[in-house]
C-alpha cells in the first residue's frame, strides 16, 4: 500500500508512462471480442474487459464494408442477478450485447429475418454465451471516429464505463480528404471517463460480483476515485514531434461528466476542429482553443506543438467552466477536473503549414437541413425528463424502468416515423443529459445562441450526442434529421447511462420501404452521393449546378434509391449482393454524371 502511494506521488510529479494504443483489427476478417473479469494496472482493479485488457481493440472498417464480430461472453453466471432478486432497475450484469455507437446502419435483429443481428440492441448475450454480429456500413457512409460498448438496459452503465469499450474508425476513402488533412499522422486517443464512486454504487445494487468495493479500495490506497485514462493508462506521455498536424481521433468513452480540455505548460500547442461524432464539420478546420467532449462524443482535431526550447513538456488538463449545481447526485452534471495526458514535444524537421480551409463533400443523408421546411406533421418536442428518468415525445412517454419495461416487443413506441423523409424535434432536458440517438445522427438547426463553448459546438452542425451545460432547464435545442434508408428502431436515449439503465430511453419506430432516402438532398446539394466516394475529376467540376433548385420538398420517395441501404436480409445475407447492388449504383451515378454533363 505504501508503495503505490509513493507510485502514485512519484506519478503526480513525473511525467507518466508512455502513451500506447490499441491493437487495430482488420475491417476484412471476424473480429472475436471475448468478454471477461480483467485486471487493470490502476490499483489492479478487476473489471469487465474485453480480450483482457481495457479498451478493447480499435476496430476499422470502410464505408460500404461489414464488421463481423463474435462476442464471447466468459462473464460469470454467478455474477448475473435478475432484476427481482436486486431490487433495483441495475441487474444483469453478466448478460451484454453490442452496440456501434455513432454508425449509420440498421438496428435490426435476427427477429427481423437478418442471418445476424445488426446493431440491435435488444440481443441479450449470456454468460457462457457466444454470438455473431454483422454489421453492414452502406457504401456512402461518412468516414469518421466513432466506437462500441455494450447496450444491455439496466447494465450498460456498468458494463461501459467498467471498461468494455473501444474505438471504431470507418476510414477515410482515398482521395476524399484534401493531402493536408490527409496526410496527418493519427492518434487514437481514448479518454474513458470511471467514476469508481459511481461504479460501485451500481455494483452493489446489480450485486454484480466485481467492483462491488472499488471505490472504497482506492481511497484505502490514497489513490483517486474518479478518474480518466486515455487508451487505458493514467495520466500517461504522449511524445509529439514540432512542425507537423498530428489528428487526434478523441473519444470520450464515458457514462457522465464532461472533459475541457485545454493545453497547458512549456508547449504552446494549437488545436483546429475538424469532426465531431464522426462528421466533418463544414468550415474546417475551425479555431479552437478548448476541447468539449460530452459523456459518448468523439471529436477530430488537428494538433500542432512548439517549444522555444527544446525538448518540451505540456499539459492536457480537464478543468470546469462553470459547476453545475449537483442535480441528480455527485458528479452526474459536473466536468471531470484534473490532468489528463502529458505531452513530451521534441524538436521535428517541417513545418506545421497553414491547414487550409475545406468543406467535405457530404453523403446524401447529411446535406445541410436548415433551409428545409419541414411538414408540420413531421416535428415534434422531445424532452429529456431526468425527474421521471424519461424520454418524452410530445409530452408522452413512459420511463422504461423494471417495472414498467418486459420486453422491446411488447413496449409501444413514441412515435413512428416515415424512413426517407426529414424530421425535426425541439429538444429540451440537454442541459443536464446528453441526448444519443441511434441510427440516425442530427443537424442543430437551433440554438438560444449561435454557438457554445468558444464555437465548439454552433448552429449547423452534426452530433449524435449533444449536452450544452450552460442551457437553462426549460431552454431547447432545435435538432433535424433524415430518416435515411432504415426501418426498425431508433433508440433514444440519455448518455448519461445509469439514467438509462434507471428507464431514460425510448425509440421511434421507422416505417416504411426499407432502402427509402429522401429525394431532397441533391436540390440543396448537388454535389451529395449516394454510392461509394468518387473523388471528383476536373471534367465533372462544371456540373455543380449554380442553378440548383434550393427548394427542398421533404415527401419521402420510395423510389428514389431502391438500392441505397444494403443492410436488409437479402444483402446481408450474401456479400456478393452487396457488390452487384454497389456496381449498379456506379453505372447508375456515372449515367447521372453523364446525364448532367
Ligand atoms: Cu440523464
Amino acid at each position: 500500500m505504501g508503495s503505490l502511494l509513493i507510485g502514485a506521488v512519484l506519478a503526480g510529479l513525473t511525467h507518466g508512462a508512455e502513451l500506447t494504443y490499441p491493437s487495430e483489427s482488420s475491417s476484412s476478417s471476424m473480429v472475436t471480442l471475448t468478454l471477461d473479469s480483467v485486471t487493470i494496472p490502476y490499483n489492479n482493479i478487476v473489471t469487465r474487459g474485453y480480450n483482457g485488457g481495457v479498451p478493447g481493440p480499435t476496430l476499422r472498417v470502410s464505408p460500404g464494408g461489414t464488421l463481423s464480430v463474435s462476442i464471447v461472453n466468459n462473464l460469470l453466471e454467478s455474477n448475473n442477478k435478475d432484476c427481482d432478486t436486486t431490487g433495483e432497475h441495475f441487474c444483469y450484469a453478466a448478460t451484454s450485447n453490442f452496440h456501434t455507437h455513432g454508425l449509420h446502419v440498421s438496428s435490426k435483429g435476427t427477429s427481423d429475418g437478418l442471418t445476424y443481428p445488426s446493431d440491435d440492441v435488444t440481443v441479450e448475450i449470456a454468460p457462457g454465451a457466444t454470438q455473431q454480429f454483422s454489421i453492414v456500413l452502406p457504401d456512402y457512409h461518412m468516414p469518421g471516429t466513432h466506437w462500441y460498448h455494450p447496450h444491455m438496459h439496466h447494465a450498460t452503465a456498468i458494463q461501459a464505463a467498467g471498461g468494455l469499450l473501444g474505438m471504431i474508425v470507418v476510414d477515410d476513402p482515398s482521395d476524399y480528404l484534401p493531402s493536408d488533412y490527409s496526410s496527418m499522422e493519427e492518434k487514437i486517443l481514448i479518454f474513458s471517463g470511471h467514476n469508481w464512486e459511481t461504479l460501485q454504487s451500481i455494483a452493489g445494487k446489480a450485486q454484480s460480483g466485481l467492483l462491488e468495493t472499488v471505490a472504497d479500495d482506492l481511497s484505502t490506497a490514497g489513490l483517486e476515485t474518479n478518474v480518466v485514462f486515455v487508451n487505458g493508462q493514467f495520466q500517461p506521455t504522449m511524445s509529439l514531434e514540432s512542425g507537423k498536424w498530428y489528428r487526434f481521433r478523441n473519444l470520450f468513452a464515458a457514462i457522465e461528466q464532461n472533459l475541457i480540455m485545454t493545453e497547458s505548460g512549456d508547449a504552446t500547442c494549437t488545436f483546429k476542429l475538424l469532426a465531431k461524432d464522426g462528421i466533418y464539420i463544414d468550415d474546417m478546420p475551425r479555431d479552437i482553443t478548448q476541447i468539449y467532449m460530452f459523456p459518448g462524443g468523439r471529436s477530430d482535431v488537428a494538433v500542432t506543438c512548439t517549444c522555444t526550447t527544446y525538448p518540451c513538456t505540456g499539459t492536457i488538463d480537464s478543468a470546469a467552466a462553470r459547476r453545475l449545481p449537483p442535480a441528480d447526485g455527485p458528479g452526474e452534471t459536473d466536468t471531470y477536473v484534473g490532468t489528463v495526458l502529458n505531452l513530451a514535444i521534441s524538436q521535428g524537421s517541417g513545418t506545421a503549414a497553414n491547414l487550409p480551409s475545406a468543406t467535405m463533400t457530404k453523403p446524401c443523408y447529411l446535406v445541410d437541413l436548415q433551409s428545409v421546411s419541414v411538414d408540420s406533421g413531421k416535428t415534434g418536442a422531445l424532452t429529456l425528463d431526468g425527474g421521471s428518468r424519461s424520454v418524452k415525445w410530445n409530452g408522452v412517454g413512459e420511463s422504461m424502468t423494471h417495472a414498467n419495461f418486459h420486453s422491446w416487443d411488447a413496449w409501444t413506441p413514441l412515435t413512428t416515423f416515415e424512413v426517407g423523409s426529414v424530421y425535426e424535434m425541439t429538444v429540451t432536458g440537454v442541459n443536464g443529459h446528453p441526448l444519443h440517438t441511434h441510427v440516425n445522427p442530427f443537424q442543430i438547426t437551433q440554438m438560444p445562441a449561435s454557438s457554445y463553448y468558444e464555437d465548439f459546438v454552433k448552429v449547423g452542425d452534426w452530433h449524435d450526442t449533444l449536452q450544452l451545460s450552460d442551457l437553462g432547464g426549460s431552454d431547447s435545442v432545435t435538432v433535424r434529421q433524415q430518416t435515411d434508408a432504415f426501418t426498425g428502431k431508433e433508440v433514444i436515449h440519455c448518455h448519461i447511462l445509469e439514467h438509462e439503465d434507471e428507464g431514460m430511453m425510448n425509440f421511434i419506430s421507422i416505417s416504411g420501404t426499407e432502402g427509402t432516402t429522401w429525394s431532397g438532398a441533391e436540390g440543396i446539394d448537388s454535389t451529395c452521393y449516394r454510392t461509394s466516394y468518387v473523388s471528383a475529376s476536373p471534367a465533372s467540376s462544371p456540373a455543380a449546378s449554380p442553378a440548383a433548385s434550393p427548394a427542398a420538398s421533404p415527401a419521402a420517395s420510395p423510389a428514389a434509391s431502391p438500392a441505397a441501404a444494403p443492410a436488409d436480409a437479402t444483402s446481408q445475407a450474401d456479400t456478393g449482393n452487396v457488390q452487384t447492388v454497389s456496381a449498379s449504383m456506379m453505372a447508375l451515378l456515372l449515367l447521372t454524371t453523364l446525364c448532367r454533363l
